[in-house]
């Protein structure tokens, strides 16, 4: 068992996973910039370090200050949270190396998933469904690639191996785009990523995010949890998370569930890990794996009733997995709106301090959120400043919890997207469910 672990990030994760340490007894080290002094969990944290500058690059990302600080504290463990050096292979491999466990996959995992390419490969050696296209980088042969195009069927999209999230990629509609638009997507993607590395997928045009999450421990055990829609987007950057996707059925949940697991077994997976599809027509389509804990967690935890962060904690420290999968049950509805210090209507950043803060509450209400009344938002990091998560018998209950949540909520000195939710609470193709990755965009748009 771990006894003391130091936790890699900021803001509203890093204070739930003291929550998950302090819960099983486990006592830990905050890191910190020298603008985080005030966050929540620097406050309630065992021990403190801070580890550089405001800039993420001197702190949060800056490797040999997080080492050190697990050294001089004599940390076993490094939580890395989600973002910063959550998918880096090369931190976790100098984790390892320094005698700590990394609190996830091992490294080689992670350099797996983190190019597309082999991560494609992997998935569908394993068995999990993929969106037709090159099965492979593609070469310079210019007629093979436009043969191969004309196989697929236009629309295709050409991705950067070393992107992800929405960096790197381009869709082509026509035949006499798709040279170009090869040799573009390669340039940018030696300079963003170091890799000049691209494939071809057929373009889905009105899919859905559906993703899978997974618990692994290191004996070889493995279940899903079911799926959350991550739809409701903007930019690449999610808005409104549920679970479960609306129109999915138990036997589609079980099916691509225990293929997600399976494949976790195959490959050794250890910890928590989302395998990313596009949903269409009925189908899953494979495009990424994440191997973090992901923001968006707590949605699964309402509905499962597992709580992901301690199963982290408890599997990093050698422990079987405490479930079966004929133990996971889903029940019920979970939403999360994501919060964030922005103006609702122009989407730029608002930090600053917090005047008056009165979190929601009642029944089937949890926020997970480090705010407090005067607590200042920093301009140097993401503008997320916490989530609230309803959940209910049905999906309208959860929705009618979340309303009543998103009325009551009082964050005053500072902007936030809370009346964008209330403006999708109250949209009618919301309320009917699987709206797909283009609709939030499409209704910004139109009331412009
Ligand atoms: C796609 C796609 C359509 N067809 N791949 C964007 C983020 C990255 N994870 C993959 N992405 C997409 N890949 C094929 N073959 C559409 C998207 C996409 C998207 C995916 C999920 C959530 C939001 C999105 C917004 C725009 C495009």
């Amino acid at each position: 068992m771990l006894e003391k672990v130091l936790i890699a990030n900021r803001g509203e994760i890093a204070l739930r996973i003291l929550r998950a340490c302090r819960e099983m007894g486990i006592r830990t080290v905050a890191v910190h910039s020298s603008a985080d002094r005030d966050l929540k969990h620097v406050r309630l944290a065992d021990e403190t370090v801070c580890i550089g500058p405001p800039s993420s690059a001197e702190s949060y990302l800056n490797i040999p200050a997080i080492i050190s600080a697990a050294e001089v504290t004599a940390a076993d463990a490094i939580h890395p949270g989600y973002g910063f050096l959550s998918e880096n292979a090369d931190f976790a491999e100098r984790v390892e190396r320094s005698g700590f466990i990394f609190i996830g996959p091992r490294a080689d995992t992670i350099r797996l998933m983190g190019d597309k390419v082999s991560a494609i490969r992997a998935m569908k050696e394993a068995g999990i469904p993929c969106v037709p296209g090159s099965d492979g980088p593609l070469d310079d042969d210019e007629q093979r690639n436009l043969h191969l195009a004309s196989e697929i069927g236009y629309p295709v999209i050409i991705k950067a191996a070393g992107g992800g999230g929405g960096r790197g990629m381009r869709v082509v509609h026509k035949e006499a785009d798709l040279l170009g638009a090869i040799s573009v997507t390669r340039n940018e993607a030696r300079t963003a990523f170091g890799n000049a590395t691209v494939y071809m997928e057929k373009f889905l045009v009105n899919p859905r995010h559906v993703e899978i999450q997974v618990l692994a421990d290191s004996h070889g055990n493995a279940i899903h949890l079911g799926e959350r829609d991550c739809s409701m987007q903007r930019r690449h950057q999610k808005v409104i998370e549920e679970s479960p996707a609306p129109g999915i059925t138990e036997e589609q949940r079980q099916q691509i569930g225990e293929r997600c697991a399976e494949a976790c077994r195959q490959l050794g997976y250890r910890g928590a890990g989302t395998f990313e599809f596009l949903f269409e027509d009925g189908n899953f389509y494979f495009i990424e794996m994440n191997t973090r804990i992901q923001l968006e967690h707590p949605v699964t935890e309402m509905v499962t009733g597992v709580d992901l962060v301690k199963e982290q904690l408890s599997v990093a420290g050698g422990d079987i997995l405490r479930y079966r999968q004929e133990d996971i049950r889903v029940r019920g509805h979970a939403i999360e709106c994501r919060i964030n210090a922005e103006d609702p209507v122009r989407f730029l950043p608002s930090p600053g301090k917090i005047t008056q803060y009165h979190a929601p509450g009642g029944p089937g209400i949890r926020v997970d959120s480090h705010i407090y009344s005067g607590y200042a938002v920093p301009p140097h990091y993401d503008s997320m400043i916490g989530k609230v998560i309803a959940f209910g018998d049905d999906r309208e209950s959860a929705l009618a919890r979340m309303r009543t949540a998103l009325s009551e909520i009082v964050v005053e000195g500072i902007k936030t997207n809370v009346p964008l939710h209330q403006d999708i609470l109250a949209d009618e193709n919301f309320q009917k469910g699987g709206t797909n990755i283009h609709y939030l965009e499409k209704k910004l748009g139109l009331s412009k």
